[in-house]
């Protein structure tokens, strides 16, 4: 069965100079551009909101569909992704988990090309990475999430770690890049 990587929301917001900045956002960047040459398959999700959602009642307006913020970080090698997915594209869409894409079945996208482990890296490890991979391991996917390849909004000091920690208990397999 084939690799996919899948990057949760590398998007210009998330870093740094963004709406909702992540500080080290970027730094994940190079890291996981080499992961693409080591997996079968790669996916990237775009948190992609109404102006109007109401996840921005709790969120600074962050990824609004079609304006620069949402793109994705210019640094990523998109050549290499294969499918782009986008969620939370509606109005009382959250969106926060890479299986609530609305473009693409995404369960069906990855059994369809035979995939059985997901390698998750990208934002925010307390949000979105976290609800991914939380959602892949319910699937049955083997689910690895790549510690040197995340970084967390950790809005309370220890939200990432807490984070790390659940998608643990749950099944997912904390790697770093290099084992990969
Ligand atoms: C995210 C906070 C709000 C994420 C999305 O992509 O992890 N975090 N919306």
């Amino acid at each position: 069965m084939k690799k996919a990587l899948l990057i949760v929301d590398v998007q210009n917001d998330f870093c740094p100079g963004g709406s909702l900045a992540i500080k080290e956002g970027n730094q994940i960047v190079p890291v996981i551009n080499n992961l693409m040459d080591k997996v079968d398959v790669v996916i990237a999700t775009q948190d992609w909101h109404p102006h109007d959602s109401t996840h921005f009642q709790g969120w600074p307006v962050h990824c609004v569909a079609e304006t620069e913020g949402a793109k994705l970080n210019p640094g990523l090698n998109q050549d290499k992704i294969d499918q782009l997915t986008f969620k939370g594209t509606g109005l009382d869409d959250h969106g926060y988990s890479a299986f609530d894409a609305t473009n693409i079945s995404l369960p069906d996208y990855l059994r369809e090309q035979n995939v059985g482990s997901l390698y998750i890296v990208g934002l925010a490890t307390d949000y979105c990475v976290r609800a991914s991979a939380l959602d892949a391991v319910k699937l049955g996917f083997h689910t690895y999430v790549v510690t040197d390849a995340i970084a967390a909004v950790d809005l309370e000091e220890g939200d990432g770690k807490k984070a790390l920690n659940e998608m643990y208990k749950a099944g997912c397999l904390l790697v770093e890049a290099k084992d990969v």
